[in-house]
């Protein structure tokens, strides 16, 4: 989030206007407020399981900024098909695996079992189904020998915060096709 809000200078296409979490602890509000971004927090909790409710809540509180794009970055839980219809296109998520291999959790070790020579991150539009939108961009990474699914995530998360602006800042100016690195 850090590197999406602090890319958005210049001649960049966009502007961050809102960080909002569910997580009322989470380290990125202080850091928004910090480069005086606006933020919220919509709990997930007090709906007990009622993600309508919940999504209504957050969709409210994105509408009072009027966000071009949405930018999923941690974003922890599962969004449905009305929310993402909601802001149909507009959805961003970077997910720390060569998509399409390995949706869903604990993508490092399982690369790691799978005995693969390289890994990487991917950024894509979200769909309905998870970490099934089109691919906006990746950026890969070799496995070294030794790799736990620690040093592998750090190696990666590294790319991470060098895909996901060069996606954000393609894709803010209204192109939509995918970016490759290295
Ligand atoms: N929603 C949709 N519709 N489509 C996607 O591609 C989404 C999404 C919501 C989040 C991020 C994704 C990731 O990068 C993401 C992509 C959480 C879960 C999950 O199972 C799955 C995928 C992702 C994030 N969440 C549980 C839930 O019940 C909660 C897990 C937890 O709290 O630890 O929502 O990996």
């Amino acid at each position: 989030m850090v590197s999406l809000a602090d890319s958005m200078t210049g001649d960049h296409p966009a502007r961050p206007v809102l960080v909002l979490s569910n997580n009322p602890e989470a380290g990125g509000l202080e850091k928004a407020r910090a480069r005086g971004i606006a933020t919220a927090v919509v709990d997930h909790r007090p709906f007990k399981g009622d993600r309508a409710a919940f999504e209504a809540a957050v969709s409210a509180a994105l509408e009072a900024h009027a966000p071009d794009i949405i930018c999923l970055a941690g974003f922890m839980r599962v969004l449905t098909a009305d929310f993402v219809g909601r802001w149909q296109g507009r959805i961003l998520n970077i997910h720390p695996s060569l998509l399409p291999k390995y949706r869903g959790l604990d993508t490092h070790a399982r690369a790691l079992a799978a005995g693969d020579t390289e890994a990487g991150c991917t950024v894509h539009e979200v769909t309905a189904e998870l970490d099934d939108g089109p691919v906006l961009g990746q950026a890969r990474v070799p496995v070294q020998p030794g790799d736990t699914p620690d040093t592998l995530a750090a190696r990666v998360l590294e790319q991470e915060h060098v895909l996901y602006p060069a996606v954000l800042r393609r894709f803010a100016g209204g192109d939509r096709r995918p970016v490759y690195l290295p």
